[in-house]
This record gives structure tokens, sequence and C-alpha cells, in this order.
């Protein structure tokens, strides 16, 4: 393959902590096994293509500052075609396996949408060859229905019936698309799916338009055999007011009304939970206990900054509580870690996309050690089993057997003295998480 565009970057190599290269993984050993598995086979690392290749590191008070020597900055095929060329030397140099993409990220968007499929089928020709060549793959596709103007008041919950037309014709590309490469799931994130303001709009009507475009991609991928899953990506807002699909409880009960839980799973990003008012380990815990937890977007916000800045997952403590949520449940199935993060405005080289990923990669190895020692450790666990033990036996039994009845529970407690209840224990658990940290 070719290596022409990070020459001065070599083959990122697991040294172990006491190393001092910037180039090389201190913790992230891809062949270290934990708990049964290989390190890779744990995380699936992914490289979102929008980051990796195509932003430029602009804010809303200045233009991008990215260097990119290998893109003219046209909106040619051959432009996006030389553009996977770097992609895979990327994935290739970081041992990143998967990656994720926007249509619009891979191909440009021309004139008229018979042009902008056309391109997108040239840059899937080549993506497929390069999978071929490299053994990469595709964790998920999916369609950029927030970008352009005709997509400004909504794709699915558009108030204009062509604009609905046109989502569904990028879904359906982008399905074919990511059906072509293999592709292991398919993402639904609703930019634009929500309101400015509750004047102009018909909550109700909306709703029922986005869940009718969702069935319709169900009914789609069924009958050309798409067998990827499905993910409904969480955001309270940004860009709109309001997003329908605002936290990962708001996703299920959306998917619950409209039929639709059978279909989707959650693509979880840690930015987008801090934004809702949460943290990523509740929204982990409220898709891993609905049984939907399938992918993740790996990143962090800042505490200072209340948008989504979307830098990279380095905080240990949250990559330990996100590995503990994927050990739990038995590991990824479809799904893997995609680095929906960026680099500062200010890490403008291409050796700042080495460094930013590797840190990600290194805080997440620490991240799935410090989970494998607290489980081995298992004082944690022990103690939540035998904070419920009361529900194990005897009335509590009754309560989740179904067995009791509001009487029952009524003469159980007239005949009992008033609960005396142990400490929940809080900052003695913390305690443990320390020592292991
Ligand atoms: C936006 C975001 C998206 C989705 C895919 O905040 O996370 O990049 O992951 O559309
Ligand atoms: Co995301």
């Amino acid at each position: 393959m070719t290596e022409a565009f990070f020459p001065d970057i070599p083959k990122i190599q697991y040294e172990g902590p006491q190393s001092r290269n910037p180039f090389a993984f201190k913790h992230y050993n891809a062949d270290e096994v934990v708990e049964g598995k290989t390190m890779s086979e744990h995380f699936r690392f992914s490289a979102a293509y929008w980051h990796v290749m195509r932003n430029e590191l602009g804010d809303p008070f200045g233009p991008g500052t990215a260097l990119m020597p290998w893109d003219d900055r046209s909106d040619s095929v051959e432009n996006a075609l030389n553009r996977v060329d770097v992609f895979f030397e990327f994935l290739e140099k970081t041992g990143i396996d998967y990656y994720a993409f926007h249509d619009r990220d891979v191909a440009p968007e021309l004139g008229t949408l018979s042009k902008s499929n056309d391109a997108l089928a040239q840059v899937v020709d080549k993506l497929a060859a390069k999978q071929q060549e490299t053994g990469k793959q595709l964790l998920w596709g999916t369609a950029c229905l927030f970008a352009h103007p005709r997509y400004a008041q909504g794709a699915g919950t558009s108030p204009y019936a062509d604009v609905f037309a046109y989502a569904a014709a990028q879904i359906k590309a982008a399905i074919d698309a990511t059906h072509k490469l293999g592709g292991l799931g398919y993402t639904f994130w609703g930019g634009r799916e929500g309101y400015a303001t509750l004047w102009n709009t018909d909550m109700k009507r909306e709703l029922e338009h986005l869940a009718k475009l969702l069935h319709l991609a169900v009914d789609y991928k069924q009958k050309i055999g798409f067998e990827g899953q499905f993910y409904i990506e969480p955001k309270p807002r940004e860009p709109s007011t309001h997003q329908y699909d605002s936290d990962a409880a708001a996703c299920l009960n959306f998917l619950r009304e409209f039929d639709l839980l059978d279909h989707f799973k959650l693509n979880i990003e840690a930015n987008h939970a801090t934004l809702a008012g949460h943290s990523m380990y509740h929204e982990l815990t409220v898709s891993a206990a609905a049984g939907a937890l399938g992918s993740i977007d790996a990143n962090r916000g800042d505490e200072l900054i209340g948008w989504d800045t979307d830098q990279f997952p380095t905080d240990i403590y949250t990559n330990t509580e996100v590995m503990l949520t994927v050990l739990g449940m038995g590991g990824f199935t479809t799904g893997g870690l995609n680095f929906d993060a960026k680099r500062r405005r200010e890490s403008h080289e291409p050796a700042d996309l080495f460094h930013a990923h590797i840190g990600g990669m290194d805080a997440f190895a620490r991240g799935l050690k410090i989970a494998a020692a607290l489980r081995a450790d298992g004082r944690v666990e022990e103690f939540v089993k035998q904070r419920y033990a009361s529900f194990d036996s005897g009335i509590g039994a009754d309560v989740e057997s179904g067995a009791a009845t509001l009487e029952g529970l009524s003469n159980h407690a007239l005949s009992q003295p008033e609960p005396v209840i142990p400490s929940g224990r809080q900052e003695m658990l913390e305690n443990i998480i320390n020592e292991h940290l």
C-alpha cells in the first residue's frame, strides 16, 4: 500500500508504560488478553471519517486551521478518492480496525441528487477495494441529514414533504453503500430532528413522521437483506434547540411507542450524555438495562464549556465506567468504540491526529484494565448484590415474583418494627475504585 501521506509517522507499536515515545502505545497492546479476549477484540476501535478526513477545525469565530496537504479542498470525486488512500494509511498506522462515515464525508454533495449518488457509488467502490486489501471493516454508515440548507427545518421532521423524500433518498443510498461495504451497523442521529420554537411546530406530527421514516428504513433493510444493526444516537440539542432523540430514556420511549424497539439499539456518546445533564455512565446503564446498548461514540466534553466539544476520551475514570458496562453486558456484538472526537483548533498538524487517537486508545486500555481488576476484586459487585438481598427471599421475593399484594405488604409492614436501613457506603465504594486507578 502507498505510504505517502504521513511520511514522518511510524506504525504505532506498543512499547509499555515506561516508553517516552509519543508515537507509541503505553497501555494499548492489541493482542494482550484481558478476561479471555484480546484488547482489540474488546474495544473494536473505530475512526470517524468526518473528523479524521473532513474536520478542518473551524469554530464559530474563525475558519479551519487543519493542515491537509493531500487535500485540494475541491468537491471533485478525484479528491474524494484520494482521501480514501490517506484514511487507510491512517488506519494502518494506528492499528484501528474499524471506521464510520456519513455519505457526505466520503463523497461530495453535487448539483443534483443523482450526481451525488454517482459520486458516492464511485467512492464506495474504492472503499470496498481498500477494505479488501487491508482487512479493515465498516463499523457503521450514516447519512448526513443536517448540514445542507434543505434540512435547516428538519429532515424526517421537516414540515415539507419533498424534504422528507430527499432524506429518504439519502438514507436509501447510504444504506446501500453500507450494505455493499459489509457494514456492521447503520446509525441515525437526528441533528435537525427537533425544533427551534414550538410556535411553528406540530410536535405530534413530526414525531409520527420521524417514526415513519425509521419504519421505511427497516422495511428497506429487510427487503435488501442488510443484516447490520440499526442504531439511534441520543443528543439533547445542538444544532437544534431541542432534539427529539434527547437522551437514552427518550429514545427508548420513542422506539417503544412507535413499535421500533426490536429493530434498533442505541449508540451512546459521552459528550451527548453530559449535554443532556447525565453522566456517560448513566446513559450506558439506562441503555444496557433495556438490553439496547449497541455501540459507543467515544469522546468527552469539557466541564467549563457548555457545548459538544468532542474531545478525545482521555478521562480514565469515565473510561473505567464505560468498560465496566461493556464487560458487564458480555462485550460488544455489532458495535464498538468509535472515536467521534476531534483535535483542538490549536492542534492543526497531521501528527496531532495520531497523538489524539493514541491517547484515546491508551486511556481506554487503562479503563479496561481497571474495570477488569474491579471485577476480579469483587467487593463493589458483592456490596451491590448484598444491598438488594432482602428481595432474594421472604416478602421481597414475593414482590419480585408477583405473589405479593398491597394488602399482604400492608400486613407485613404492620407486623414489623420501623425498618432500620444500613449505609449506602458511597465513599467507601469510591475508595475501592480509587484503589485500582
Ligand atoms: C454529532 C454526532 C454525529 C453522529 C453521526 O454530535 O455525534 O457525528 O455521531 O451523525
Ligand atoms: Co456521534
